[in-house]
């Protein structure tokens, strides 16, 4: 795209190890969260949130709340009707239909969790006892609790959506029905990764601040997308943008989680301009697992067609996603079936023709919101799981079976028409082989289970859409349309600031961006300061989100930082007497190439631009100062892959992860101790929704697991060792050849999982479709029991 021109980058700060320099900060409990920014005279918000799955509110008595002590405001839906009638979510991918959040819900509630009233206090804890005093009139509706029965119409969820249905589209690649009617073999199976949560170790919380003599509302907010957040007060609630600032402290993780703008975070705004005093929310754990968005639960048919030979010819999809009761802003159910079906099921391999269907139900339960891996996660299960299906019955091994079907040339273009530029898939598969010594592993697993020990080898391989760009949604046919901007400027002295729309939520862009500029203007990686997003006063971000931060943050940051290069160029050409084109910059200095002692520092040149006419070449426009943008114009792919032994337990059903064997292509690496971090926490992530990790809802729609007492996140304890290859295919379409790679442990470890679990099970000819694999299903399969 010329718009968008993005100059090559020499690479020397790129590419290095560089400690975090956030972490001095972050590991010495000196960061700012959300919970640590207090103002003066500032109330605390509390909600009421629905006891039932769905209900008709008949009364609400509000009337012990009010007369409280030290209660400030009561608030119900009919309350705040005047000021909005909720926040309305639709995507642009086919079939989506429109849906509105409220505030707080009117008439009807229709999830364990919903807001119901807002109590704003002089403290917390009064705020919570007032909550108490509420009493609910709710008459019992029906409960729609099963995605299956809910999407074929029935008991409705949602009188928004009588059908039940959120979205619901179809599309088809090739001749499909010639590849199932001429196939050897056919495989098929339905998948069902459980219903997670991301669980940031902070938990959402904002604090609004409103000055009603200058019309300004200041809102500090944990979230992954500060100016969505900020462009939602403006179009709901009519909060001028430029008299709105929204400000994104340190945040302890967002995952996905925090990708949206909640009704939490509209309210305090609204509550703080009434109040004409500052109020702050802060979620508990109990409230974030109940109402924070929940996310991965899908229900995924798969089928094969392959030949005598096990070449795939044909891949059928169908992704039902289980959205609860309302879009959520911005992605809707959407993010989740639609990703999966229309994304995913060719994934690395070379399939030439492609049908798939996606649904999204509306039930009674949390909203399905994003989560590191969307759509991704489900959809690589399903195809990774169902390749070691189809390896089972054409008696090859997992390596082979993909080897046979793995794409080898490229650019590559997928059933649908979209490009896949370069990548290494086949050598991921060779080195997960090579890396756990397969003929090693097999001899060891039968010696093992001589004596009673059931050792499993897992693996799966993906590609990753990676730096989320208006190209990716476009290829896909989708209109989204993402547009991110960085500043960069350089001051007197020859140090530089750099503004990045994108903040991070424990990436480390505040390091990694530096060194893309470091490189750029030829200058040392401690001249940089960067401002990761922290503000929306600075650059425009459209959220950190789709692993975008090295390929989009890093785009912007290129572009700025090059418009001040070419600055720099022409003045020290001018003071050392040169030609531009004989000028470099690296290592703190311009010098003539050729003539290294021919040389200037670059701090002196800045010094030249804001002080010395006579330095400057004829026709010079002062000015260090940039603010570039940059998006992708076609979709760009990471690749890689994870391979799990794992050691089954059959007596009492556990699983533990002997090691973990990672090969990651994200092109070239900014740094890649960053990357590696990434990884293992994605791939820890990954086990929890392989092993642990689910949210249970009961009959009546209750949601049983409240507390991390009954959801069962991972932690060190059962963090294992990790082996990590990097493969280096960069990107054509970055300065830099960088690609995202945020969130590749999470998307395709749970098919890993899987497979490991499975392949530990064989004994027993039992095979599991469902995740978590908990040691009850574990039991029960050893028994020869599968439910799903
Ligand atoms: N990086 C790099 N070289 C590359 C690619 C990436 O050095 N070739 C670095 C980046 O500069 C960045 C990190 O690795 O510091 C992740 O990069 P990227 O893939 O661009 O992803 P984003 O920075 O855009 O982060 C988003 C991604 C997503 S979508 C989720 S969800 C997620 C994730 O990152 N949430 C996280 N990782 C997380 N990590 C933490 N600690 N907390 C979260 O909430």
């Amino acid at each position: 795209n010329p718009h968008y021109f993005s100059p090559p980058i020499t690479r020397n700060v790129i590419g290095k190890r560089v400690p975090r320099t956030e972490d001095a900060r972050l590991l010495t409990g000196r960061g700012k969260y959300l919970n640590d920014v207090n103002v003066d005279g500032q109330l605390h918000a509390c909600f009421v949130r629905s006891p039932a799955a769905h209900a008709q509110i008949n009364g609400i008595d509000t009337s012990a709340a009010s007369e409280m002590p030290g209660v400030h405001l009561v608030w119900t839906a009919a309350d705040i009707e005047e000021y909005c009638a909720g926040i309305e979510a639709q995507y642009t991918a086919e079939g989506c239909e429109a849906m509105t959040m409220p505030l707080l819900a009117k008439d009807v509630v229709r999830y364990v969790g919903e807001p119901v009233v807002l109590i704003v206090a002089e403290s917390r804890a009064v705020a919570e006892d007032a909550c108490d005093l509420v009493g609910l009139d709710l008459e019992q509706l029906e409960v729609v609790l099963d995605p299956r029965q809910s999407i074929q119409g029935g008991p409705v969820a949602n009188g928004e959506r009588p059908d039940n249905v959120g979205i619901r589209g179809r599309a088809t690649f090739g001749d499909v029905d010639e590849a199932f009617s001429n196939a050897a073999h056919v495989v098929s199976a339905l998948y069902h990764p459980g219903r997670v949560a991301a669980a940031p170790m902070e938990t959402r919380g904002c604090l609004a601040d409103y000055e009603w003599t200058e019309d300004r509302l200041k809102l500090w907010v944990s979230t992954q997308m500060p100016h969505y957040v900020k462009m939602c007060l403006s179009l709901f609630l009519g909060f001028d943008e430029s008299r709105s600032e929204i400000i994104s402290p340190d945040t302890g993780g967002g995952f996905g989680q925090k990708a949206h703008v909640f009704p939490e975070e509209m309210l305090m705004p609204l509550a703080s301009k009434h109040l004409k005093a500052p109020v702050k929310w802060v979620e508990d754990r109990r409230e974030n697992l109940l109402a924070g968005s929940h996310a991965h639960e899908q229900f995924v048919t798969i089928q094969y067609a392959a030949n005598a030979e096990g070449r795939i010819t044909g891949v059928r999809t169908h992704a039902l996603v289980d959205g609860g009761a309302y879009h959520m802003p911005p992605q809707t159910m959407a993010v989740e079936c639609w990703a999966t079906a229309a994304v995913t099921p060719t994934g690395v391999y070379d399939i030439p023709a492609a049908e798939y269907v996606y649904e999204g139900a509306v039930t009674n339960k949390c909203p399905m919101g994003a989560f590191r891996g969307v759509g991704y996660t489900a959809g690589t299960l399903a195809r990774e799981c169902l390749m070691d299906d189809l390896a089972r019955q054409m008696k090859v091994s997992p390596f082979e079976i993909r080897r046979q079907n793995v794409v080898r040339e490229f650019p590559w273009t997928n059933p649908q028409g979209v490009v896949y530029e370069e990548g290494s898939f086949l050598e991921v598969i060779n080195a997960l082989e090579e890396m756990v010594d397969y003929p090693a592993f097999l001899l060891r697993q039968e010696e093992a289970r001589k004596n009673g020990k059931y050792l499993g080898l897992g693996i799966s391989v993906f590609v990753e859409s990676s730096g989320e760009s208006t190209g990716m949604m476009q290829a896909h046919g989708a209109t989204d349309v993402f547009h991110d901007t960085a500043t960069v400027k350089m001051d007197s002295t020859g140090s530089v600031t750099v503004t990045s729309g994108l903040n991070s939520q424990g990436q480390g862009h505040q390091t990694t961006l530096a060194q893309v500029a470091a490189d750029v203007l030829g200058i040392p990686f401690e001249s940089i300061s960067v401002d990761a997003g922290t503000s929306t006063k600075g650059a425009y971000g459209s959220g950190t989100i789709g692993s975008r931060a090295a390929v989009i943050a890093g785009g912007c940051v290129n572009r700025a930082a090059h418009a001040i290069r070419e600055k720099l160029v022409a003045v020290a050409a001018n003071m050392l007497e040169s030609s531009e084109e004989d000028v470099v910059l690296e290592e703190g200095f311009a010098s003539v190439i050729g003539a290294p002692e021919s040389r200037v520092s670059i701090a002196d040149v800045a010094m030249a631009v804001y002080w010395d006419s006579s330095k400057w070449p004829a026709g010079f426009e002062p000015g260090l100062e940039f603010t570039k943008a940059w998006d992708t114009s076609r979709p760009m792919f990471s690749n890689g892959g994870h391979a799990l032994i794992v050691e089954l337990d059959p007596v009492t059903g556990f699983v533990t992860v002997e090691k973990v064997y990672s090969v990651e292509d994200c092109g070239v690496m900014i740094n890649p101790t960053i990357v590696e971090g990434q990884i293992r926490g994605g791939v820890i992530q990954g086990i929890g929704a392989g092993l642990f990790e689910q949210l249970v809802y009961d009959k009546s729609g209750n949601l049983s697991t409240t507390s991390f007492l009954d959801y069962q996140t991972p932690t060190m304890d059962i963090s294992p060792p990790f082996e990590i290859r990097h493969l280096e295919t960069p990107s054509k379409m970055t300065a830099s050849g960088v690609k995202g790679m945020g969130e590749s442990g999470l998307i395709a470890a749970p098919a890993a999982v899987l497979n490991a679990v499975n392949d530990a099970l064989s004994p027993f000819g039992s095979v599991l479709y469902e995740l978590p694999a908990t040691p009850e299903k574990i039991i029960r399969a050893t028994k020869g029991i599968v439910d799903l």
